[in-house]
């Protein structure tokens, strides 16, 4: 039978577990992210397949099942796994996605390397799964592609199925044509993504960043621009846009740009924060710290997120002003990388060195600066962290949105907090009422730091209600609806149902 979905996302929508000495594919325990939205659209549709890719050995390949159902799921969703082996994985995400691409993506040419990476590779995978998804896709379905390791496959499925409904969406920034022009593939990317009939973006300046790309490499012309929704700051943020353009047409076909962040799960996570498990963790970390402030980061080690930034400002706020020393706790998630990323060791040696000079510094017998997570904290206990927080500090150099800011957010629903957000993030052009910082900026960073110790409980309530408006509105459901009526709105075939 053939999907009038298909998703194309790296990740699998399940755990793979042995129940009784049988593989069962269950449904994922983490909420985290956009897995479980995009899963229920998966399992709405009257037919979907969801292509993900599968490490696995040359043995394991020789007695693989390509296709799975979830388990409780129709027989008409099913989850297609490509196989690829690790070297396949490393060659093709590792380095040539993450050394190559990654730091073009987040305007840090320094960190651009390409020596090592295979094209050859990197375009015979987006060929498998485009052909994946052909073989899977009705004529008039929608082939919903997710981020830059498939920018190649809107051109593939193009060749193949010429009326096919094909969506792309960045989750990371998209930089302007000087920063993306570096990139010596850059026309075969833009030809591809020119291909699609919908090409979303978290924000308006990125998807004006494509237009100004696709108009540098192609005769693109304009059809359509108009002023940005409301939901976004028109100006005076770092990455603010007032203006966007929303059809371009390339080769007599119209490609429409559009914007739509994504969203988290505001109603789960204040459920579960106020749950009695996370209630009596909190109260736990309350009582370990007492009337201390408490600051959470969380996040991936990355060199784009600003982790050593923070870190230096949070060693100068120490210095600056030492009768905070005893006082404050910054509680920081850098979870590491696959063994295997090399891009980002020198990341995650900084910042373990950095916090062992700090806690080296300033550490009494009865208190530690900084708790420092390297493993993934269990959800549960994260949530526990940012219910307690007084303060969320996401101060990223770069970032194409960032879910940490939203996810505090609906953690502090009707109560007071304070989140210091990097204007470099997605998230500040839709969350001015944060406390917007400039992390290029050591007077900006301190500054930030300090209203923040500094705010009164009115002024944290005043602005959480106006934050929590935002994440309640534009809610990762309304994300994944906002890009189905965008891609019903375009003119080739196919109508998607909504949930
Ligand atoms: C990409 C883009 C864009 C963090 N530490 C722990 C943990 N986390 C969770 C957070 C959040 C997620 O990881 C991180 O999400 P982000 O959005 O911050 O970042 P990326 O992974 O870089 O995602 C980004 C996103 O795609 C969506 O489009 O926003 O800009 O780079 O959910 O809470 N979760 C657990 N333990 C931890 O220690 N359980």
């Amino acid at each position: 039978m053939k999907s009038s979905l298909v998703i194309l996302y790296h990740r699998e929508p399940y755990d793979e577990v042995v129940v009784d000495g049988k593989t069962v594919y269950r449904d994922k325990k983490s909420p985290n992210g956009i897995v479980p939205t995009l899963k229920t659209f998966f399992a709405n549709a009257e037919s979907a397949t969801w292509i993900a890719w599968k490490q696995m050995t040359a043995k394991q390949q020789s007695n693989f099942e390509e296709r799975v159902v979830m388990e409780g799921g129709k027989e008409s969703s099913q989850v297609r796994r490509i196989p690829l082996s690790a070297q396949q994985v490393k060659d093709f995400y590792y380095i040539t996605a993450k050394e190559a691409f990654w730091p073009i993506l987040h305007s840090f040419p320094e960190h651009f390397t390409y020596e090592s990476s295979d094209w050859d590779n990197f375009k015979a995978i987006n060929q498998l799964f485009a052909d994946a998804a052909c073989e899977d896709a009705a004529e008039d379905a929608l082939i919903w592609i997710h981020d830059y390791n498939l920018w190649l496959t809107p051109y593939y499925i193009r060749q193949k199925m010429p009326n096919v409904k094909i969506a792309f969406f960045h989750h990371t920034p998209f930089p302007a044509a000087d920063v993306f022009n570096i990139l010596h593939w850059r026309e075969a990317i833009v030809d591809s993504l020119l291909c699609c009939d919908l090409c979303g973006f978290h924000i308006p300046r990125y998807v004006e960043n494509f237009a100004g790309v696709a108009r540098s490499l192609r005769d693109v012309k304009t059809v359509e621009r108009g002023p940005v929704r409301e939901a976004f700051t028109p100006h005076g943020v770092a990455l603010s846009e007032p203006d966007m353009t929303t059809k371009l047409s390339y080769q007599g076909r119209t490609v429409h740009l559009d914007a739509f962040p994504v969203g988290t799960h505001p109603q789960y996570i204040a459920d579960v924060v106020n749950s009695e498990k996370v209630q009596a963790s909190i109260k736990q970390i309350r009582d370990d710290i007492g009337d201390n402030k408490l600051i959470v980061s969380a996040g991936r080690v990355d060199y784009v997120k600003g982790a050593k930034e923070m870190l230096l400002c949070y060693e100068r706020l120490l210095t600056r002003r030492p009768e905070l020393q005893g006082k404050v706790n910054l509680v920081m998630t850098a979870v590491k990388a696959a063994a295997g990323m090399r891009v980002y060791k020198t990341a995650q040696s900084q910042i373990e060195q950095m916090v062992g000079k700090i806690n080296g510094r300033f550490s009494k017998l009865n208190w530690t600066p900084i708790l420092l997570f390297t493993e993934p904290v269990p959800y549960h206990e994260l949530m526990a962290f940012y219910g307690t927080a007084d303060i969320a500090w996401i101060p990223p150099l770069r970032d194409g949105l960032n879910l940490v800011a939203k996810e505090y957010i609906a953690a502090h629903q009707g109560r007071d907090g304070v989140l210091i957000l990097s204007e470099f993030t997605g998230s500040a052009v839709e969350l001015p009422d944060a406390v917007l910082t400039n992390p290029y900026s050591d007077k900006h960073m301190d500054e930030s730091i300090d209203q923040a110790l500094a705010m009164s409980p009115e002024e944290q309530q005043e602005r959480m209600q106006r934050l929590h408006q935002v994440v309640l509105q534009y809610d990762v459901k309304e994300w994944a609806n906002h890009m189905f009526r965008a891609a019903n709105a375009t003119a080739s075939p196919g109508e998607p149902a909504l949930v």
